[in-house]
């Protein structure tokens, strides 16, 4: 359904396109910003791995036939995988949508988590993060989603794959399929 509401905006946007162009964002419409979204390179290649232990699974996956297979370095709060995707397009103004797939294994006083961040030239948070549900424990593969609104100012936007213990024991590892990030189409 949702497939076919998009092609229908698209064709809504086509026919007043000779108007005015009332589309914004002139990229593809089912277009991903982050590369290499469900790590079926093989491995973890364009992301930056920030504090974890990394690796991909052939074992696991929600798509394909690989995941990221992630647990914290021993002695940190947090860390994850990420990639940076203001240079691709996400600018002050946009409105944003993003997800990605989470399933969790004995993730114990540790949380999975899909977070935005949002930078300025010098590294200043320019606005709140936009952070989804939290997972953790034993589940299975979720999909978590976030939306929102790019800060003033951005000029660098963190996507980040993470995990977060807040100080406790870390323990367990967490498995992250088929990340998802575009600009949406309504401003
Ligand atoms: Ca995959």
């Amino acid at each position: 359904m949702r497939k076919v509401y998009v092609v229908s905006l698209v064709i809504v946007g086509m026919l007043f396109m000779q108007a005015a162009p009332v589309m914004a964002w002139q990229g593809g419409q089912e277009e991903n910003l982050i590369v290499n979204p469900g790590f079926e390179s093989g491995g973890v290649n364009n992301w930056s791995v920030w504090q974890i232990s990394d690796t991909v699974s052939d074992k696991e996956s929600y798509s394909g036939d690989y995941s990221a297979d992630i647990s914290l370095s021993g002695g940190v709060e947090f860390g994850g995988l990420v990639q940076d995707i203001a240079y691709k397009g996400m600018s002050p103004g946009d409105s944003f949508e993003a997800s990605v797939w989470i399933k969790t294994v004995e993730l114990h006083n540790t949380n999975a988590v899909l977070k935005m961040e949002f930078f300025d030239d010098t590294w200043t948070a320019t606005g709140d993060a936009a952070e989804s549900k939290i997972i953790g424990g034993d589940t299975d593969w979720t999909k978590v989603s976030i939306s929102g609104t790019v800060p003033a100012q951005t000029t660098k936007v963190n996507f980040i794959l993470g995990l977060w213990n807040w100080g406790a024991a870390e323990d367990g590892k967490a498995y992250f399929d088929d990340a998802f990030c575009r600009p949406s189409l309504a401003r």
